[in-house]
């Protein structure tokens, strides 16, 4: 079969025909998230305007995806998938892949050039080398502090300080960080912490970095939303079925797609808003929404779904009592917490989210939305969790998902799906577990160690809540503990 390369795209799936222009994005972040959203909805955009909006991928470490979209003249499918329909889609919009680690003096190359407007990122919450607990750089990673003692740098914060710091000395034109990331506040926070980046630089080097950022350097913040699982034969079959071509790297994606941006863009943009982007000056009430809602309850959904033998999210969500425990954790602990967006129906939303949570045909795995529970649990629990906590409420269904985490973390052997949990605290968490002397003490140490901010690090309520519900857990299994949050 011949391979997806620019001369067998066929024009029927090619997603824009108008020319790309120069390279004024460079995004960071080459994963699936990427190329199923942000290069969907400047496809469309560039279907009604022409660039200069080519994208220059940048991947973090692996060069996998790289390499074979070199092959592929830059070119994969997007596989929209739902039990109704399957469509292949080829956004064609990338000019240029690199690898940071291998590529790391290019990659500094491509964001410092004149022509880069916008940079992107997908990096995950873990990318942003922040602390969970003080939301401020974390100024003890060695990475971090490497890249201020000089060099080439590795981390993302220190890459764009170092790139703007170029971009000042040399042509100082305008460019615009925009994340793309599922943090609350994602452009204030990136902002915050470059800033905090170039402070903690040599006075020499300081003061003209950061009047460049007061003055020409904008930090957007954004609401993101499509639900990308890995990649998998069966999506690369789907493409050879679809299109009769060979594609080595296809993007899974549900039909849904959101992006909401504020429009504060310091050197131009593509014509989003044609690429079905929602432009407002009020980002927040969608943010939140979406990451408690949909983040904060796939999360439980997960882990509760793994503990119970569940593979995939579709699997968890049809479990009667997996899915009234998402209802109430939406309903009674979230909803309260949240300002709705004007446009938005909780009631829909909600049930939009049943829907798209139930794509069977997707294959997303409970593991997937597991992992790294404890950098994204932080932007998920703490803050309503104390809303609550603060007005004399026990918010049962927060601690239900705190809970199963702890337990899907503490005891990996439960089934093979908590098993494949990977999260960068499980080692130490593991540890604390071995050494507490129960479950109160466990619960207790390792929210202490920062898990979830430095309220929930003190409250004893909460603690004992989670405790009794990991004992739950463990003795009775995920419906008894569901009951129990229930019955609260
Ligand atoms: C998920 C998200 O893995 C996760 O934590 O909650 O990746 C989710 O699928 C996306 O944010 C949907 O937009």
């Amino acid at each position: 079969m011949q391979r997806l390369t620019a001369s067998t795209t066929p024009a029927s799936a090619l997603q824009h025909h108008r020319a790309l222009g120069a390279p004024g994005i460079v995004h960071l972040g080459l994963g699936n998230f990427h190329r199923a959203h942000q290069a969907v909805h400047t496809a469309r955009a560039l279907e009604h305007a022409d660039g200069p909006w080519a994208i220059i991928g940048v991947a973090h470490s692996s060069a996998t995806v790289a390499e074979v979209m070199r092959e592929q003249d830059l070119r994969y499918g997007v596989v929209e998938i739902s039990p109704e329909r399957t469509e292949v889609v080829v956004p064609a919009v990338h000019s240029d892949v690199l690898v940071a680690a291998q590529q790391p003096q290019a990659v500094l190359d491509a964001l410092a050039a004149q022509e880069t407007r916008i940079v992107t990122l997908t990096i995950t919450e873990k990318g942003y080398t922040y602390s969970p607990r003080t939301k401020n750089l974390d100024l003890d990673n060695p990475d971090v502090r490497t890249d201020l003692a000089g060099g080439l740098p590795r981390t993302t914060i220190g890459r764009l300080a170092r790139a703007l710091q170029r971009r000042t000395a040399t042509h100082a034109a305008p460019v615009t960080i925009l994340s793309c990331d599922n943090l609350t506040g994602n452009g204030d926070l990136t902002g915050r912490l470059v800033r905090e980046f170039a402070a903690a630089l040599p006075a020499a080097e300081r003061e003209d970095l950061l009047s460049y950022l007061d003055t020409s350097v904008s930090f957007p913040n954004g609401m993101v939303d499509r639900i990308v699982p890995a990649t998998t034969d069966t999506y690369r079959a789907a493409v050879a079925d679809r299109l009769g071509l060979r594609d080595e790297v296809p993007v899974p994606a549900e039909p849904f797609s959101m992006w909401v941006l504020e429009d504060r863009f310091a050197a131009g943009r593509p014509a989003w808003e044609h690429g079905g982007v929602t432009f407002t000056d009020d980002v927040e009430p969608y943010e939140l929404m979406k990451l408690r809602l949909l983040n904060g309850t796939h999360s439980l959904i997960a882990y509760l779904g793994a503990l119970d033998g569940c593979d995939l999210i579709a699997e968890a969500t049809a479990r009667p009592h997996i899915a009234e425990a998402a209802r109430q954790l939406m309903r009674s602990d979230y909803l309260p917490t949240l300002t709705m967006p004007a446009d938005v129906d909780f009631h829909d939303y909600s049930a939009q989210l049943f829907t798209r949570w139930s794509n069977t045909s997707l294959g997303h795995r409970t593991r997937q939305v597991g992992s790294d529970g404890s950098n994204k649990l932080a932007q998920r629990v703490p803050e309503p969790a104390a809303m609550h906590l603060q007005s004399g409420r026990m918010p049962h269904h927060l601690a239900l998902c705190v809970a199963a985490y702890l337990r899907a973390t503490t005891a990996p052997g439960t089934t093979p799906h908590t098993a494949a949990l990977v999260d960068p605290a499980a080692e130490a968490l593991r540890a604390k577990h071995a050494e507490s002397t129960g479950t109160a003490d466990f619960v207790s140490a390792a929210l202490r160690g920062g898990l979830l901010g430095d309220e929930l690090a003190e409250h004893q309520q909460f603690q004992e809540r989670v405790a009794e519900l990991v004992d739950v857990l463990t003795a009775h299994g995920v419906a008894a503990a569901s009951q129990e949050a229930l019955q609260a």
